[in-house]
């Protein structure tokens, strides 16, 4: 097929262009191609991370023939189901080499992409309530801070200045502390896998909705192809990057990964005038919650605690959520909640994802991401393009192969992880 595109430009002059046609004008953001038979690279999956990393591929890497297959609509998995928190303030050195690598990319991904990704640098606020939390959370700030990020630790008084309609001292688990990283943030969680959507488009990759992926056909330790319900594509390497079933599909390869896919919930209020101007979390009573641009109060819980594909979770849990919002912002307790939704967060063992190859030739997995994906977007995505263009991985993701559950380096990042699990 002859490719053809003039880039989207998004502008204060195209607006006003397209006003005038009522709006009728907008060119569609990507095409709806049927597949081919074969391409050089397919990735599995339309969230923010697969779309990113055929972006990167066609972008750094100027391949060509790619495809992006998605079962349902893009960003209907996680990229558009989570709350969005952007932050780098991991333990490990590995981590907060990926965390930050993926903060630096949010920094200028508007500007890259000319797509607004609304990423808001309001900071993110992680509470402690007991010795415990104090003594892992200064622990973190320490090595955060010889990593060069912007970690500090903050005292009851000045996170009543920061966050002055917080409940500190009267509630079953007091807040004595938090840390804080004035980098991190909220993003907009559409428009990032719409804006790689788009720019990977119109470089030429294939964007392949309402396709599901059965099964990953491999020979003689090598992929030949995917079986699709549109029927057979050959490539000699894919990426599989489909969050909660990404053990499914391996599975179909012959691989066990490590993985867990359980639901994790969120939900927002109505709408309200700005009350809350950073983001605030609480592993400990798991709660965390932001302001939408809409004024609409972002909502987190925890994961379920079995396994499971509902992508709605127990009620119990969101239950669970909505007591601590209330003792911890009693000002919240009579606003009205408007929606409540599941993702299937893929946990690893550690707590830290897989960007890696595999032990079959051209199969190569970004997976594991748990409760924390949606911030390492942009990085994790440059960093498996990479892994895939080179057949080799990057330095940052090299720490994050499969092989470390043989050598048994693993990465623990629980306690960062922000939600436990
Ligand atoms: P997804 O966006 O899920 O994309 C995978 C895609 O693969 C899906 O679109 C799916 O339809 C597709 N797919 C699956 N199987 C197939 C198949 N067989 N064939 C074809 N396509 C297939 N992270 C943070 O950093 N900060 C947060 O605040 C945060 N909050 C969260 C709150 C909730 C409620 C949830 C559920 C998650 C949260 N996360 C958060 C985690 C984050 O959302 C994910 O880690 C991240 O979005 C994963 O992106 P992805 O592109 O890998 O996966
Ligand atoms: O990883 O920061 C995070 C997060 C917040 C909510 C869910 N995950």
């Amino acid at each position: 097929m002859l490719i053809s595109f003039v880039k989207k430009k998004y502008s204060i002059f195209t607006i006003l262009k397209n006003s005038f046609s009522d709006n009728a004008n907008w060119k569609k953001m990507w095409r709806n191609p049927e597949p081919k038979k074969n391409y050089d690279i397919i990735i599995v999956g339309g969230g923010g991370h697969g779309l990113g990393t055929a972006y990167y591929l066609a972008k750094e890497h100027k391949l060509k023939n790619i495809a992006v297959i998605e079962k349902g609509w893009l960003g209907g998995g996680n990229t558009g189901r989570n709350t969005t928190i952007i932050r780098s303030n991991y333990l490990w050195d590995e981590s907060v080499h990926l965390y930050d690598h993926s903060l630096k990319l949010w920094e200028n991904l508007s500007s890259d992409l000319n797509y607004n990704v609304m990423f808001s640098q309001r900071g993110v606020m992680n509470l402690a309530h007991n010795e415990h939390d104090i003594k892992e959370m200064k622990r973190r700030i320490s090595a955060n801070r010889l990593n060069g990020i912007d970690s500090k630790w903050v005292n009851p008084k000045e996170i009543k200045d920061l966050v002055p309609i917080m409940n500190i001292n009267n509630l079953r688990y007091p807040v004595v502390g938090a840390s804080f990283q004035p980098r991190g943030g909220v993003a907009r969680h559409d428009a990032i896998a719409w804006g790689f959507a788009m720019r990977a488009d119109e470089m030429g990759v294939d964007i392949i909705q309402n396709c599901e992926v059965k099964n990953i056909k491999v020979e003689s330790g090598k992929v030949l192809g995917v079986e699709t319900s549109k029927g057979f594509i050959g490539s000699e390497k894919i990426g599989v990057v489909a969050s909660g079933h990404t053990s499914v599909l391996a599975k179909t390869a012959g691989i066990n990964l490590p993985l867990q896919s359980r639901p994790l919930q969120a939900l927002v209020s109505e709408p309200i005038k700005p009350l809350i101007n950073t983001v605030v979390m609480s592993n400990a009573v798991h709660a965390y919650v932001s302001q939408s641009d809409k004024g609409e109060l972002v909502i987190g819980a925890g994961t379920d605690g079995y396994n499971s594909f509902t992508q709605r979770g127990g009620y119990n849990i969101i239950e669970d959520t909505i007591r601590a919002m209330v003792e911890l912002y009693p000002i919240f307790g009579k606003m009205k909640m408007l929606r409540q939704w599941g993702g299937i967060v893929d946990i690893c063992p550690d707590a830290s994802p897989i960007i890696s190859k595999s032990e079959i030739q051209g199969l190569y997995f970004n997976c594991g991401w748990g409760t924390g994906g949606f911030k390492a977007t942009p990085g994790s995505a440059n960093v498996f393009a990479h892994t895939i263009a080179n057949d080799n991985p990057h330095k940052i993701n090299a720490p994050f192969s499969l092989e470390r559950f043989v050598s048994g380096k693993l990465i623990d990042e629980h306690g960062a992880a922000a939600v436990a699990h």
